[in-house]
């Protein structure tokens, strides 16, 4: 069981890390809401329990890394690094500006925290098995998180890495699949059927567990599992929505990229906002 307090605190922390992302998206006029709310609760979990690093070193050589290969989520990424302090929360009101060290997708070039330019999908997933491999290399005990749509899936480069990842046991790459169900322009089911991923990660090699995406204490107690395998690749699959904690967000059914053009979605988010607010425990 996780501290009432530390329990808090991550509540906080993916409340602020949701308000963020929605504002930042919002003040640019338009973008992908629905995968950025979706890993929310995760990034919380990361930044605010698991992760090894340091905002003032973001390079520091024995930080943990995170690989966000669903790149269009960048804006909840980033929420979340201004959260913890690696740069100042006004630069997420640059989002996607021209000069921005916050362009839509990430680039490790320009942002504090970012350690692989991501928004190509698939390709993250070769990048983190890199990672992961120099790791290994070194004898690092660091971990790397790669953080995967299921859209994404459709991308053959993912298979080959998981591949990878199993034959060589890289179980210092903890591989999340975000299972949000829904792709650009439809259900994961409709456009290219997934099947079961947890069969299908088993299958494949991987010790694979699955967790709602907005169950704190649940995607804590998921990442101590793998923590504690040494001997397989290790993979969560989160159980989550796209849209996630925001109930108008969730029943929209084109939410992949959100248009903010439109009275009823500033009424809405409005409101969306005024809710984040109440809840406690906000840094
Ligand atoms: C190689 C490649 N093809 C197409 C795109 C355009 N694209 C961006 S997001 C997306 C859908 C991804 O779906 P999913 O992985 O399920 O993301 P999520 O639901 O988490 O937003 C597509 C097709 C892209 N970024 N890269
Ligand atoms: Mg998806």
């Amino acid at each position: 069981m996780m501290k009432k307090e530390t329990l808090s605190q991550l509540k906080g922390l993916a409340a602020e890390i949701r308000t963020e992302s929605i504002e930042a998206i919002r003040k640019v006029g338009s973008g992908h809401i629905g995968g950025s709310l979706s890993i929310v609760e995760l990034l919380a979990v990361l930044y605010g329990k698991q992760m090894t690093y340091d905002p003032r070193n973001p390079e520091w050589e024995d930080r943990d890394r995170l690989v966000l290969s669903k790149g269009h989520a960048g804006p909840a990424w980033y929420s979340a690094l201004a959260a913890v302090g690696f740069f100042d929360k006004a630069w997420l009101g640059t989002l996607n500006e021209g000069g921005t060290r916050l362009p839509s997708h990430p680039d490790r070039t320009k942002t504090p925290g970012v350690d692989a330019t991501t928004g190509s999908l698939g390709q993250g997933t070769s990048v983190a098995a890199g990672i992961a491999t120099g790791l290994r290399m070194q004898n690092k005990d660091s971990y790397v998180y790669l953080i995967v749509g299921d859209g994404e899936l459709n991308e053959g480069q993912c298979w080959e890495a998981f591949q990878y990842l199993a034959h060589f046991k890289l179980n210092h790459c903890i591989l999340i699949i975000d299972e949000n169900k829904k792709q650009l322009d439809g259900t994961t089911k409709e456009i290219l059927n997934p099947f079961d991923l947890v069969e299908k990660m088993r299958a494949f090699g991987f010790a694979t567990v699955k967790v709602k995406g907005d169950d704190l204490e649940a995607i804590d107690q998921a990442i101590e599992q793998c923590k504690a395998v040494n001997d397989q690749a290790v993979c969560i699959v989160l159980d989550s929505i796209k849209g996630q904690g925001v109930t108008f967000f969730e029943e929209m059914e084109a939410n992949h990229s959100v248009k903010f053009n439109s009275p009823e979605v500033q009424e809405e988010t409005d409101k969306a906002l005024a809710e984040l607010r109440t809840v406690k425990g906000r840094g």
